[in-house]
């Protein structure tokens, strides 16, 4: 079934407000910024410049390479218990209160994610090195919780100063017998959270995956499912259908996860990668040592879901597993297509602009296809050009000092665990036409003469709602307030305004409502930004 049905009328061509917008930045600005910002063309292949700096004074949303090592990929995992070595805000501000939802399976086992460890490291700290209250803070950790794992982040005066976090948990390691493990990911290391992604793949890779040896298989299918994060329960939906379907999900990268179930990562037979940008590091590196292939899919959308469990079925060529997955496609599909069939025509012909992250931009917008809204401008904040142009691009990124600054490893195969079975089969299946490793990015998807713009800047988003006032907006909460003072819904896609799961098709029945009550509420034509009723600054001037 083809519940997408898209307006194709062409959209008229975005050149002079592009120019419009960037004629307000000096010369040397405008001609960087005009790199990230394209006038689309699926039928040609166009460079976008991203995963590079932020021109300094430009208002960005990124966040930085702490916030994408610790709050992203290590953060949604319950049983570790993770230090912020640094000042207290750093780990203040990223203390999950996200919506990373995980549900330990009884009240005894450990869940540590609603505390917020930290060094709080003071001026004293600063000059005369912090190495000596990092030990501390582990030791007591450990007597407080006992725990299996401690990791410590790295803010960006520990990288200032020089304490040496990984010497610590080395020593603190031998000492207390647990797993510990520090990640030089102060926050300027990287030009973006991508960087602390990179950094907490690497780490997890080396110091986790597979540390358990030796592993009892589940069943007979067994798989992990990468870059899922329990936003709004997301996870828990998936969950429910490799439960029905007989899958066994060893770990998920980290949503609803524990590092525990990492340590066996490496028994699964195939990886399922969901975001991209943020977990393609240890898909890769999986394969080369262990044999696993990795398949990119989508849990947004209720076409993409289908797609993504029909892909899964495939790959494990298996008649029973097919049947089932067909069937509860179709059972769950019906429910869908019954919503859509409501809630479309009260919101087919909108537009919708999207500026989230390195993945949600694109995932995004097969929802809003399906209810007929077409995407007229998005992009990422900290994505690399593979996110935008396909993965056929990596080859030809340029690796520029920023990049290198981040280590790249070179995993080789394990002669114990390695599976050449799976190599055997991607290849058999491969030879009949299934991709495998594939990503085609966002652009191609989207129609021509939309608007894609990466690392959108304050200004920039400000001047996009003044010239195309689009229906709906989705960002963060950076963003929300000041769009909806001009009139406009903002759906926010990090946190789903505590809304959600939005992922498979309970998920899809939830944000065509969701987005059918703010696109079809009067509250927003009565809203006129506060600027244009009164004066914002109130002066006089005194003559004799
Ligand atoms: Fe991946 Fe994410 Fe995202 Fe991301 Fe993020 Fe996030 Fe995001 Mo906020 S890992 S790239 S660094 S899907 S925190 S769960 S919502 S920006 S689009």
């Amino acid at each position: 079934m083809d519940i997408k049905k898209l307006d194709k009328t062409v959209l008229p061509d975005p050149s002079e407000l592009k120019e419009e917008i960037l004629k307000k930045y000096p010369r040397k600005v405008a001609k960087k910024r005009g790199k990230a910002f394209i006038a689309n063309d699926p039928d040609v292949d166009q460079e976008i410049q991203a995963n590079v700096r932020t021109v300094p004074g430009i208002i960005t949303q990124r966040g930085c390479t702490y916030a994408g090592c610790k709050g992203v990929i290590l953060g949604p995992s319950r049983d570790v218990v993770n230090i912020t070595h640094g000042p207290i805000g750093c780990g203040f501000y990223s203390w999950l209160t996200r919506r990373n939802q995980t549900k330990a399976p009884t009240e005894k086992d450990p869940n540590y994610m609603t505390y917020c460890f930290s060094t709080d490291m003071q001026d004293e700290n600063i000059v005369f090195g912090g190495e000596a209250k990092l030990k501390v803070a582990i030791q007591e950790a450990y007597d407080m919780f006992k725990p299996r794992t401690i990791s410590i982040f790295s803010t960006c005066p520990v990288g200032l100063i020089g304490d040496d976090v990984h010497a610590v948990a080395r020593e603190m390691k031998e000492k207390l017998g647990i797993n510990i493990f520090g990640f030089s990911c102060e926050g300027y290391r990287g030009v973006s959270q991508s960087a602390g992604h990179h950094i907490a793949n690497n780490k997890i890779f080396t110091d986790v995956i597979g540390i358990a040896g030796d592993v009892k298989r589940k069943g007979k299918y067994q798989i992990n499912m990468m870059g899922e994060y329990n936003i709004g329960g997301d996870a828990f939906v998936l969950e429910k259908y490799f439960e029905e379907l007989g899958i066994d999900l060893l770990a998920t990268f980290s949503g609803n996860s524990t590092v525990e179930s990492y340590e066996s990562a490496h028994g699964a037979d195939l990886n399922l990668v969901m975001c991209h940008r943020s977990i393609n590091y240890i898909a890769d590196m999986m394969e080369i040592k262990y044999g696993m292939p990795w398949i990119k899919v989508n849990f947004i959308g209720a076409d993409a879901t289908a797609k993504s469990l029909r892909k899964m079925a495939e790959y494990f060529g298996d008649a029973e597993l097919i049947e089932k997955t067909e069937a509860l496609i179709e059972r769950e599909l019906s429910g869908v297509k019954a919503v859509l069939e409501e809630i479309r025509p009260k919101v087919e012909g909108k537009t919708a602009m999207m500026f989230v992250g390195g993945s949600r931009a694109h995932h995004y917008q097969e929802l809003f296809g399906e209810l007929g809204i077409r995407t007229i401008g998005a992009g990422y904040e900290f994505a690399h050009r593979d996110d935008y142009e396909g993965r056929k691009v990596i080859p030809n990124i340029k690796i520029d000092a920023d990049t290198r600054n981040i280590e790249d490893l070179e995993p080789v195969k394990d002669e114990k665990y390695y599976r050449g079975e799976l190599a055997k089969q991607k290849a058999d299946l491969e030879a009949k036409g299934y991709a495998f490793k594939e990503y085609d990015g966002m652009m191609p998807e989207m129609d021509k003469n939309s608007l894609v713009i990466d690392d959108v800047s304050h200004w920039e988003t400000e001047k996009l709602i003044e010239m195309i006032k689009p229906d709906i907006f989705c960002a963060g909460i950076k963003e929300k307030y000041v769009i909806q003072k001009h009139g406009i819904p903002l759906k926010q896609l990090h946190s789903y305004d505590y809304g959600g799961p939005y992922a498979g098709f309970e998920g899809a029945i939830n944000f065509y409502r969701e987005i059918e009550r703010m696109l079809t509420t009067d509250i927003w034509k009565l809203v006129d930004a506060p600027w244009k009723l009164e004066p914002e600054i109130v002066g006089c001037v005194v003559t004799e």
